[in-house]
């Protein structure tokens, strides 16, 4: 038997450690061929995106040009339109959020040799004020390659999702954060919370592909427009699923005013 397999936490352990950490790894969601296929998806999209005359460095992002950053991901490849709202996926955001969630982002970033740590943050702290009171923000991470200290596997502070404003950092809170490991295939979910950097690769030839779906409570704003995003043909095919989570429809910003009309009209009902 595959000890590796074997020892596997399950998703039901993973939604335990993502509760008490901020972060849960799933191991080998995709097996090794689906994760080799989007692993090339990746690439002709990073290409494409180049084609497209989009930056893959971004210098307020990244210290220097050994991060490929992809982005419009949902845009360039329909593999990605599926991988989004690939259900386990959707479980653990469901889990988090509720089902009034919307999709933020999809984006990618491959850390080359050489590539150095960006700014610590929390992606919550990204999209809406303090105090983050509750999760409002969760990130799907899928590791195209095996991900680890070493190759600069994201590194975040356990716990750190419990912090409610800037004022609950310690000094260094760099000297906290430590690397997940998660082979190819993975899930790694990250509550929106959780206070994190991309890690440095220090290899000499190993990348690191992460794609970071993000999803936020449909009250949020998304961090893109994805009407002005998304060419029309694009948006003309899309699945009914996916129109309505990329926020599409007629109607944006009404969820909780009906549940609240809903709430008010009941109260005045009862004697
Ligand atoms: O690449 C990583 O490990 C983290 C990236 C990240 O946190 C971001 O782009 O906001």
């Amino acid at each position: 038997m595959n000890m590796s397999q074997s020892a596997a936490p399950s998703l039901s352990a993973c939604r335990a450690m993502l509760a008490k950490d901020g972060v849960c790894v799933l191991p080998r969601v995709l097996d090794a061929e689906t994760t080799a296929a989007l692993r090339r998806s990746l690439t002709e999209t990073a290409e494409l995106y180049r084609q497209k005359g989009g930056e893959t460095f971004l210098p307020y992002l990244d210290p220097n040009d050994r991060n490929i950053r992809v982005f419009n991901l949902i845009g360039l490849h329909p593999d990605f339109r599926k991988l989004i709202l690939h259900p386990t996926a959707v479980s653990l955001v469901e889990d988090l959020l509720g089902d009034g969630f919307m999709i933020s982002n999809f984006t990618a970033n491959i850390a080359l040799p050489g590539s150095a740590s960006m700014a610590l943050h929390a992606d919550q702290a990204l999209v809406a004020p303090a105090p983050w009171l509750e999760p409002w923000a969760i990130n799907i991470i899928w590791c195209l390659d095996d991900a680890n200290e070493a190759n600069g596997a994201t590194r975040y502070i356990p716990g750190s999702h419990l912090w409610q404003s800037l004022d609950d950092l310690p000094d260094d809170p760099m000297a906290l954060t430590r690397a997940f490991e998660a082979p190819a295939g993975s899930i790694v979910a990250m509550d929106g919370r959780t206070w994190h950097t991309s890690g440095a690769n220090v290899t000499k030839d190993k990348e690191r592909a992460l794609l970071f779906g993000y999803y936020t409570q449909d009250f949020i704003r998304p961090q893109v427009n994805w009407n002005v995003l998304l060419a029309p043909e694009t948006i003309a095919a899309l699945p009914a699923d996916l129109f309505n989570k990329l926020g599409l429809g007629p109607s944006a910003n009404s969820r909780q005013g009906g549940a609240l009309l809903k709430a008010m009209k009941d109260r005045q009902l009862q004697p």
